[in-house]
């Protein structure tokens, strides 16, 4: 695992310098990551319940949503994102925090999609016993230490990560 991580943490660097460069291909918004030339991601390290870290992703540029991940690769890259700032005091205490992600089973219990597009995909990556719905949790987190995931009550407030296509 951590072999993995570092191997995507050059990448996430690579990915940067490349887009730095300018050059011809897709670009990200300053201050993006880029992941895999079609893709750019941000971490917000301010606390919002999930629908609002919607609306911030939103805002900070037009029609970015909460990340979706659909494969391993792409769950170790935000992960590896999420590491790559020092412990984020403000999102919770020393790496035992967590991030919205874009996975939520609100229109209908267990049946969990990404944001509001009704796309289910297939890859998951819950931690153990999870998704339980404890008390109703109907919005999913990405643990900061393994980037497991778990659902998680809607109004809880989360650092999160942010997508949208580059262009
Ligand atoms: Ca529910
Ligand atoms: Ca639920
Ligand atoms: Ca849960």
């Amino acid at each position: 695992m951590k072999v993995l991580l570092i191997t995507t943490s050059v990448l996430l660097l690579a990915g940067t310098a490349v887009s730095a460069w300018g050059g011809t291909g897709p670009k990200c918004p300053n201050g993006w990551h880029m992941y895999n030339n079609t893709q750019c991601l941000s971490l917000f390290t301010r606390q919002e319940p999930w629908e609002e870290a919607r609306r911030q992703c939103d805002f900070k540029t037009s029609g970015s949503d909460l990340v979706i991940i659909d494969s391993a690769e792409k769950n170790a890259f935000v992960n590896t994102l999420v590491h790559s700032k020092p412990p984020l005091i403000s999102c919770g205490l020393l790496g035992i925090d967590s991030y919205w992600i874009g996975l939520n089973d609100r229109r209908r219990e267990f049946w969990f999609e990404w944001n509001d597009t009704q796309e289910r995909g297939e890859y998951r990556n819950w931690g153990f016993l999870e998704p339980n719905n404890l008390l109703g949790e109907d919005c999913v987190e990405m643990e900061y230490d393994k980037g497991k995931w778990n659902d998680e009550d809607c109004d809880s407030k989360r650092c999160f990560v942010c997508e949208v296509a580059a262009t």
